[in-house]
């Protein structure tokens, strides 16, 4: 872990202990927030402009807080302070601005009764025990928890939390039907209090090095296919993958939706002894994307949301999505056009950037302060280790676990 004035939280060199190869395996070499866009839908001349990026235009490393335990985090993390060059360039400390813990949320790793055997019934079950890495970001009025959950299984989950305080605007209505205008472009979430409409996308920069730096980015189709005439069945359809190896930027570009597709980055250089190519599969959280005009301004300087997905090769200049200046930024050194170059990224250093989006009605709930909305995604091994990397995960000695009392009441 550590930590950058723009990004706040770094993760670098994430890997797994393969417990069959007796060695740690890379996943992630570096993974980071790259952007927060935030644009607001009320286009009158007050507010129009208000479509920050957040990272870019104020630091989420720099706008952090520090963390406290039992409420930020729970009592058994660890912190970790965060120095930077601050604004006159003078060395900058928040204390205690990222945590680190293992967390046991009583959910279930994996388990099976078996009772197909007769008189025999077997119970193997396992806790699931992760270790997360947090932070939190409070920029302006909304404050942002950012997560990194690595599971045992090698599963890591990334996590956005949003709570904090809506962006309002004064009116002079208490009730809807007072409304005159068209539009008042968000909620009535209060006495004379409009909640507006607003979007948050959070993108993140994944230095993929899945067992090595040489990989591809595959999309698997899920097809489907009406038996043929040949096969003696009553069934009439079924589905099948159907592989497509992302050769260039182009093809690597994916805007989340119903279409079924498995997205893997695989090494093509290393395969399970079953011959399947090691990889780790991208599962996304709900789709949404920016319902912007592309046309827009705010929409050209922020086009990297303009696709979930995107793979680049690795370049070192190209870290923030939003350019290297986002503010006054006109769009012109955003992801979106370096990936108009369409450079190979098969069989390459790839960096995956995702977005996870979140459309914002306000609703009377997310008034005074918003309980926390979350979202997030997951990267999963798919191929990645010969089995189930944790069947050897030792079961919980249940006469060694402190026992928990309720205290009597006197
Ligand atoms: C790296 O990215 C920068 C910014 O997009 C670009 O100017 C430069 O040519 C790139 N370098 C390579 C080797 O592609
Ligand atoms: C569980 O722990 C107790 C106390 O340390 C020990 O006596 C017992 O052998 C352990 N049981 C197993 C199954 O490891
Ligand atoms: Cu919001």
């Amino acid at each position: 872990m550590s930590f950058d004035v723009r990004a706040g939280l770094v993760i670098s060199l994430a890997s797994i202990f393969d417990m069959d190869m007796n060695k740690y395996r890379q996943v992630l070499y570096k993974g980071h927030l790259s952007e927060m866009f935030v644009p607001y839908m009320d286009p009158n001349d007050d507010w129009y402009f208000i479509s920050y990026l957040d990272c870019g235009e104020f630091g989420c490393g720099q706008s952090a807080v520090s963390l406290e335990p039992y409420t930020d985090c729970p009592p058994n993390a660890a912190f970790m302070d965060g120095v930077f060059a601050g604004q006159h360039g003078t060395p900058t400390k928040i204390s205690n601005v990222m945590c680190i813990f293992e967390k046991y949320a009583g959910d279930i790793m994996w388990r099976h009764t078996e009772a197909e055997v007769p008189g025999l019934k077997i119970t193997e079950v396992r806790p699931d025990v992760s270790l997360v890495a947090r932070m939190v970001t409070t920029v302006g009025n909304y404050d942002y928890i950012i997560e990194y959950e690595f599971k045992p299984s090698g599963s890591i989950k990334m996590g956005v939390g949003l709570t904090g305080v809506l962006e309002v605007k004064p009116v002079e209505y208490v009730h809807t039907s007072e409304i005159k205008e068209d539009d008042i472009y968000g909620t009535i979430v209060a006495d004379n209090t409009v909640g507006v409409n607003h979007d948050h996308f959070v993108t993140f920069r994944l230095d993929l090095d899945i067992d090595g730096t040489d990989n591809s980015f595959v999309r698997n189709e899920l097809v489907t296919k009406r038996t043929p005439k040949s096969v003696n069945t009553p069934r009439k359809s079924y589905w099948t993958t159907k592989r497509n190896t992302a050769k260039t930027e182009a093809e690597a570009r994916v805007k989340l939706g119903l279409r079924a597709e498995e997205l893997v980055v695989v090494n093509p250089n290393k395969k399970t002894k079953h011959g399947n190519e090691v990889g780790y599969r991208l599962l996304p959280g709900p789709a949404s994307s920016s319902l912007l005009a592309h046309d827009d301004y705010p929409q050209i300087r922020a086009a990297f949301t303009n696709y979930n997905v995107w793979i680049t090769p690795y370049n070192k200049s190209e870290v923030w999505t939003s350019g290297l200046y986002a503010d006054r930024s006109q769009g012109d050194d955003t992801l979106a056009v370096w990936s108009q170059r369409d450079r190979e990224i098969e069989k390459k250093d790839i960096v995956m950037w995702y977005t996870v989006g979140f459309h914002h009605v306000p609703c009377q709930e997310d008034f005074p302060t918003m309980p926390t909305m979350f979202g997030g995604f997951e990267l999963r091994p798919t191929n990645f280790f010969e089995q189930n990397p944790v069947l050897k995960a030792k079961p919980i000695n249940l006469t060694t676990i402190p026992k928990c009392t309720t205290k009597k009441n006197d």
